[in-house]
C-alpha cells in the first residue's frame, strides 16, 4: 500500500436531511484515525476540511428538480474533486472522510481521472443508485453511484468536465438490504455485481470478498473503498442517518478489510455518513477508525 496518506474531511450534509453528519470527519479523527495510521508506519497529511456551506434554509428543491441543495452539493464536490485530483497527482493515497455519502461524486471525479479502468467496492445497507427521477427523497447522498455512471442531471455527471466516472462492470456492491425499484432496475439492466446481505449470509464474508477481489483484479488498475457506516448494522453503529436492520457486523466487516489489504488492490477509500449526534459515545465513530486499521494493514491475531 502506498506509504502515503492525504486526508481529506467533508463535512456535507446537504446530500440529505438529518443535521449532523457533516460532524463526521471530527467524529473520525477525534476517534484516532492519525494516530491509527501512525502506528502503522503510514505518513499522513491532514489536510483539514474542504470548506462546506451549511446555510440553516435547507431542502430547496432548486429549478423545479427533485433535487435537494442541488447548488450546495455540486459546489462542495467540485472542491473536493480537485483536492483528490492533486493529491494523487502528487503521489498520495486520498482518504477521505465524510459527511454524507454525495460527497462520493466528488471523490470519484478526481480519482478516477488516473484511472482507465477504476474499479469500485460500494460496502453499503443501499445502492446509491437513484436519479432524480427514481429517487423516492430527492436526497443526493442516495444518487452518487447512479450519478458517477453518467446518469442524472449534467451538473453533478460532469462534475471536472467529464462522464462517466465508472463503468457498471468495474462496480461491486456489498451489504445492500434497501434497494429501490428504479435501483433495482438498474442493477438488472446494467449487470451491477451485488453480495446482497441474503449473499453474505450464504456464502460468508470471507467468500464474498474473495469473489470480488478476484472478479476486479484483472479488469481494474485501481479500486475506491466508498464505506458508508450504515452497511453495518444499527444495533453496532448506530451513528448513522439512514440505518436499516439486519446489517453486517463489525467483526466481518473487519475480516473484509483485512482481505482487502492482503489484496493489496485498493488504491483510495472513504468513510461516510458517520452522524455524531445520532451516535453512542462516538461508537460509529471508532468503528470506522478500528476497520481503517484493518484496511491499512493492521492485523490482530
Ligand atoms: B446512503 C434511499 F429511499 N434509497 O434514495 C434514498 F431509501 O448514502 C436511501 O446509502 C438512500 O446512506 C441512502 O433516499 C443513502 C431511500
Ligand atoms: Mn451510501
Ligand atoms: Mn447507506
Ligand atoms: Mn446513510
Amino acid at each position: 500500500m502506498n506509504k502515503k496518506i492525504s486526508m481529506i474531511g467533508v463535512p456535507m450534509d446537504l446530500g440529505q436531511s438529518r443535521r449532523g453528519v457533516d460532524m463526521g470527519p471530527s467524529a473520525i479523527r477525534y476517534a484516532g484515525a492519525i494516530e491509527k495510521l501512525q502506528e502503522l508506519d503510514y505518513q499522513i497529511h491532514d489536510l483539514g476540511d474542504i470548506p462546506i456551506n451549511r446555510p440553516d434554509q435547507r431542502e430547496n428543491l432548486n429549478n423545479g428538480t427533485n433535487l435537494k441543495n442541488l447548488d450546495q452539493v455540486i459546489e462542495g464536490n467540485a472542491l473536493l474533486a480537485d483536492k483528490v485530483d492533486k493529491e494523487i497527482e502528487n503521489g498520495a493515497f486520498p482518504l477521505i472522510l465524510g459527511g454524507d455519502h454525495s460527497i462520493a461524486i466528488g471523490s470519484l471525479a478526481g480519482i478516477s481521472k488516473h484511472y482507465d479502468n477504476l474499479g469500485v467496492i460500494w460496502y453499503d445497507a443501499h445502492g446509491d443508485l437513484n436519479t432524480g427521477d427514481t429517487s423516492p427523497s430527492g436526497n443526493i447522498h442516495g444518487m452518487p453511484l447512479a450519478v458517477s455512471l453518467g446518469l442524472g442531471d449534467e451538473r453533478l455527471t460532469n462534475i471536472l468536465g467529464y462522464a462517466p466516472k465508472i463503468k457498471p462492470e468495474n462496480i461491486v456492491i456489498v451489504g445492500a438490504r434497501s434497494l429501490d425499484p428504479g435501483e433495482r432496475e438498474l442493477i438488472q439492466n446494467k449487470g451491477i455485481r451485488v453480495y446482497t446481505m441474503h449473499e453474505v449470509d450464504r456464502m460468508g464474508m470471507s467468500n464474498v470478498i474473495e469473489e470480488t477481489i478476484s472478479y476486479l483484479k484483472e479488469k481494474t488498475d485501481g479500486v475506491h473503498l466508498s464505506l458508508d457506516l450504515d452497511a453495518l448494522d444499527p444495533v453496532e453503529a448506530p451513528g448513522v442517518g439512514t440505518p436499516v436492520l439486519g446489517g453486517l457486523t463489525y467483526r466481518e466487516s473487519h475480516l473484509a478489510m483485512e482481505m482487502l489489504a492482503d489484496s493489496e488492490l485498493i488504491t483510495s477509500a472513504e468513510f461516510v455518513e458517520v452522524n455524531p449526534i445520532l451516535d453512542e459515545k462516538n461508537k460509529t465513530g471508532e468503528m470506522a477508525v478500528g476497520l481503517m486499521g484493518s484496511l491499512f494493514g493492521e492485523k490482530l491475531k
